[in-house]
């Protein structure tokens, strides 16, 4: 007996497997390497059926007896709960009004049918709630890189990367964090052709090792200075593309100006950029003549370098730099920025109206609760509410403050940090409990099914029937469920409308028989391919139908650090901070393979395989005294972590990297002793997105103890 289904995590990849069932329960998982490969480099679904039947799974569900935060609850029933929860709902609209009403960005349920899709449907028909835009991945570049390309889709389907001539990685580690289903296979292909793969990252990531590739290590937050120093060698060498520029780029003269210094007289030679950048001057002139000659040449932005306080500006100068080269529209080429890559029509639910017309970035609710803004927070199926967002401690201290932020209800698997702060703490089904159907990251011609494999743990829900019940006594069980009596109506619903444009798919009860569709007709993807090969019919869906090197729209806006070019800016909590005095080591994070996000932090297989640790290099430790598995405190102003050094030349001098997604555990005076990186992050945003630069940071390291 077995039963298909596919993981729904915000991981990177999506996966298909079929559960082998013995007297009703899951022994074993089979995942379908042939069909998602992505399952090859991923350790973590090794980890599935233990970390999600885990003993701790919340049972039931729950409302907090002690202050905020302090993690007293006592079980109570559901009845009560979903009463508590609509008597706040009112109360919070009666007294603040529905724009006070606030859902996290969460990420736990990857699906179509997702909780705080269903909550924002409750509260649209309810009055009305404050929205977000952008989100904790891409805020940075995908605000911007439709400022210079018109579009997001500005990515290609990996298996053209076999056209390439040299591949450069930047702050890219797809060997853990996946990237869709076939980047990492493609990328392993393109190695054994022979190709060149350059990894641009302050750690020597996995995905360098992995490759055997070139590893050039720059300090984080300056790929801004290098990209204009390879674009600025290139002009000074002859190399550019002199008729792409002038035929599909509108002011890359002005830019031009500035790499040459004829605007402020600094050119931003090679010479200029190595001492931003740590890179030596030879290594730069090099990277420009390598990207140069080799043609076509693919540059694929991994997302951490935008998570920077930077992190827009960057973006510019790497997509200015594929312009210079002509490597944008061309198979084996890249045009850099965000990189969404156009692909199947997807299976989608509309909203209902919100009658509350104004939204915040993501990243700065906070802000909002703190200035009185947000009374009530439904945080569903996520842990942003504090372990992944930045500066615990503040964030901790503005959320116990009863007086600030009225209500919070958390839904989740388990007792999370984000859970502690719950007023309401109800118990979700996780992803073996319910059905969902599951789109592809990035590129896949493939739709999957989530399948219910067993029973919900304890008298856990999926969201949607709370909130069915939460919608009777609000009076809008009918506009709210529009008939429909379960998810598998609503999926089934948006599955049959995707079918009238995506011909090839079997009807509903088949796909989700079989745990999913792969399409047998392939799409591949060239962004911006038209444009290039026939501009007079296909201009850029930019205001000037060209790429915009010079934006007017950035320039009328005028915001300090974003200027109309995409000159080098510094941000802050960079080593030419007066901070550095202070905390002297720039501090990244990664996203590891042991993890996604902070599920499977619980998991002590998983744990096995990458402990938690900080990596600092070598000669930093020895003038530090710390010697490799020695005990740690990396600190700075908002907080202080106590961790196991892991001493190793993969990382630039200067530099410390903590994965992020660890479970913050603060001890009584309030050092985190698992090591969550945001106990030490800002919650100063980027100026133009508004976005979260959680790899931008200062912090300083004292020895604790090193190992006998
Ligand atoms: N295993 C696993 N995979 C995942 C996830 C997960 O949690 N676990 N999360 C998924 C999600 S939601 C997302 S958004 C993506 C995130 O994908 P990314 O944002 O691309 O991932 P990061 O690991 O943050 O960053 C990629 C690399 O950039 C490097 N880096 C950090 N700062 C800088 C810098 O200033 N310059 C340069 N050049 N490099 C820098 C890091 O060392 C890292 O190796 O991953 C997805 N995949
Ligand atoms: N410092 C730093 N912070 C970061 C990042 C970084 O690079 N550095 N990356 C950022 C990025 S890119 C992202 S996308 C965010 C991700 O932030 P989140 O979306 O908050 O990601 P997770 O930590 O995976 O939280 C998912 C939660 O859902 C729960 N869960 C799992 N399955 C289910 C389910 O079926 N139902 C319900 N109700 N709950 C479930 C899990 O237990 C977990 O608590 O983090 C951001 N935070
Ligand atoms: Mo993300």
């Amino acid at each position: 007996m077995f039963v298909n289904s596919a993981g729904r995590f915000n991981c990177g990849g999506r996966c298909s497997f079929r559960a082998v069932m013995e007297e009703g329960k899951p022994v074993r998982l089979v995942f379908n390497a042939e069909k998602t490969p992505c399952v090859k480099h991923c350790p973590r679904h090794a980890g599935y059926l233990s970390t999600f039947l885990s003993e701790e799974r919340l049972r039931y569900p729950m409302k907090r007896t002690g202050k905020r935060g302090e993690g007293a609850f006592a079980r109570i029933s559901w009845d009560e709960a979903v009463g508590i929860i609509t008597e706040n709902w009112r109360v919070v609209k009666r007294q603040y009004g529905p724009a006070s009403r606030y859902v996290n960005y969460s990420s736990g349920v990857s699906a179509l049918a997702r909780p705080d899709y269903f909550a924002k449907r409750l509260l649209a028909l309810d009055g009305g709630f404050l929205d977000k835009y952008n989100s904790y991945s891409t805020a940075c570049t995908a605000f911007v890189t439709p400022y210079i390309y018109g579009t997001t889709l500005s990515g290609s389907s990996s298996v053209f990367l076999l056209k390439s001539k040299l591949i450069i990685l930047w702050g890219h580690n797809p060997a853990e964090t996946i990237f869709g289903a076939y980047l990492m296979e493609n990328l392993i292909h393109a190695k054994k052709a022979g190709i060149p793969i350059i990894v641009l990252d302050p750690r020597r990531n996995m995905t360098a090792d992995k490759l055997n590739a070139r590893w050039v290590p720059l300090r984080p937050g300056t790929d801004g200075a290098l990209a204009c120093a390879m674009t600025c060698e290139i002009i000074m060498g002859q190399k550019e593309d002199r008729p792409f520029l002038d035929t599909f780029c509108e002011g890359f003269d002005k830019y031009e100006d500035y790499l040459t210094g004829k605007t402020d007289g600094v050119p931003k030679s090679a010479e200029w950029a190595a001492a931003i950048t740590g890179i030596p001057v030879d290594t730069i002139r090099g990277l420009a003549r390598e990207y140069a000659d080799a043609k076509p040449a693919a540059i694929l932005s991994g997302w951490g370098p935008q998570r920077t306080s930077n992190g827009e500006q960057g973006v510019r100068a790497i997509a200015a730099l594929c312009c210079v080269a002509g490597n944008v529209g061309k198979e084996g080429g890249g045009a850099g920025g965000v990189g969404y890559v156009k692909g199947r029509f997807q299976p989608a639910l509309r909203y209902p109206p919100n009658p509350v017309t104004e939204a915040i970035p993501s990243f700065t609710w906070t802000d909002e609760v703190d200035r009185g803004t947000i009374k009530m927070i439904l945080n569903l199926g996520g842990n942003t509410l504090l372990n992944q967002h930045s500066d615990i401690n503040k964030t901790a201290a503005i959320l116990r403050d009863e007086s600030k932020c009225a209500f919070i209800v958390v839904s989740d698997l388990f007792m999370t940090g984000s859970a502690r702060f719950a007023d309401i703490l109800l118990p979700a089904t996780s992803f073996l409990e319910t059905a969902n159907i599951t789109m592809p990251w990035e590129e896949g011609d493939y739709l999957l099914h989530t399948n219910k494999i067993v029973e919900p743990v304890g008298e856990s829900r999926f969201e949607y029937d709370w909130l069915c019940e939460a919608a009777r006594k609000l009076g809008l069980f009918e506009a709210f469920t529009e008939g429909k009596t379960s998810v598998d109506d609503w999926l089934r619903s948006a599955y049959d409308e995707l079918r009238t444009v995506e011909q090839e798919l079997p009807p509903y009860g088949k796909f989700r028989a079989e745990g999913g569709y792969f399409y047998k007709q392939k799409t591949a993807y060239t962004a911006f391919k038209k444009q290039i090969e026939d501009f007079a019919h296909n201009p850029f869906p930019t205001p000037s139908g060209k790429i915009e090197i010079y934006s007017k729209r950035l320039a009328d806006r005028a915001i300090p650090g974003i200027p109309a070019i995409p000159a080098y800016t510094e941000g802050f909590e960079t080593i030419h901070d007066p901070l550095i005095k202070r905390y002297p080591f720039q501090l990244i994070g990664w996203h590891t393979r042991r993890r996604c996000h902070s599920i499977h932090d619980n998991n002590p297989r998983l744990e096995k395989l990458d402990p938690q640790c900080c990596v600092i290099n070598s000669e930093d430790a020895a003038s530090y005294g710390v010697r490799d598995g020695g005990i740690i405190e990396v600190f700075n102003g908002r907080g202080r972590i106590r961790i196991k050094a892991r001493v190793t030349d993969g990382i630039m001098r200067g530099v410390l990297a903590i994965a992020q997604g660890a479970w913050w555990q603060p001890d009584e005076e309030g050092a985190d002793l698992r090591g969550n990186i945001n106990t030490l992050t800002t919650l100063r945003p980027t100026p133009l997105a508004q976005g979260n630069p959680q790899h931008s940071n200062l912090a300083a390291v004292i020895l604790v103890t090193n190992p006998k």
